[in-house]
């Protein structure tokens, strides 16, 4: 019988967000051996995740390779769902690690390439250096999104199944011989897209710090683009305005030496 997974959901595009990032600690740290390898400063850890209310990003990914500098031993590192899909390490550099997603098998889907920077030194304005320096913690996040384009129907059973939101509820009211039930204590609605408006209790840099991801921040980051595309045009026209002056100057200028 001819595999049912060659079939596929036609005009149909799945997208799913998740996080790609890192976080660091200047050594010692608890979370790192002590003493730690000579010459190792920082404590860090990249990882891939779910958005704080996203659905279970293993219906979808089932491995994640992480290829660390070569001056690592064993620099590739593989991570199997369930995850969590992270490699923690010690070093002194920042570098690009190479992240292969690799997906479910019903999804017939070839792996995708990501790459995420290392980042170790505290960034951002003096202010949120300060803080993360007091804090002993920088964190750098990015949003990604993958895109499964016409699914095959096995796959987009998994992809829009509830199910894949169960990693986030929380078992309550047990009682004696009583099933018990699922319930959301996330502050919002779970949902495969992104919140409309950041979470609570958001610090730090990156948009993802507190789990900020939004169409807030996205709209801020469209804004910001727009207002740099404005003053940009601003700075050309200024510009324009004062070649235009200079060429009327030499313009009399000329006229004023044409003339003697
Ligand atoms: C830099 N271009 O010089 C980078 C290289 C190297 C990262 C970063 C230690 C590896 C080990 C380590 O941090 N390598 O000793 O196992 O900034």
């Amino acid at each position: 019988m001819a595999p049912t997974t060659s079939k596929r959901v036609r005009n149909t595009v799945v997208r799913r967000h998740f996080i790609i990032g890192n976080e660091a600690h200047v050594l010692p740290h608890p979370s790192y051996p002590d003493p730690p390898p000579d010459g190792h400063t920082k404590g860090w850890k990249v990882f891939v995740r779910p958005l704080p209310n996203g659905p279970d990003i293993t219906t979808w990914l089932k491995k994640v390779q992480f290829k660390l500098h070569h001056t690592y031993t064993d620099a590739s590192r593989t991570i199997e769902a369930p995850g969590p899909f992270e490699v923690l390490e010690t070093g002194y550099g920042e570098f690009g690690v190479e992240i292969r997603l690799y997906f479910a098998s019903e999804s017939g889907e070839k792996a995708v390439y990501r790459e995420h920077y290392l980042v170790l030194a505290p960034y951002g304005s003096d202010e949120q250096k300060a803080k993360q320096e007091q804090d002993n913690l920088v964190v750098a996040e990015k949003l990604e999104t993958v895109e499964f384009n016409e699914p095959t129907t096995d796959f987009f059973k998994t992809l829009t199944s509830e199910d894949q939101f169960n990693w986030l509820k929380v078992k309550k009211g047990r009682g004696k011989g009583k099933k018990p039930d699922f319930v959301f204590e996330g502050e919002v609605e779970p949902s495969a897209e992104l919140a409309e408006k950041p979470f609570t209790g958001v610090s730090g840099v990156g948009a993802g710090a507190g789990g900020a991801w939004s169409k807030v921040y996205e709209d801020q980051v469209l804004r910001g683009l727009a207002q740099s595309a404005a003053s940009l045009e601003q700075a050309v026209e200024e510009e324009r305005r004062v070649m235009e002056g200079r060429r009327k100057r030499m313009e009399e200028l000329g006229v004023a030496v044409g003339a003697k």
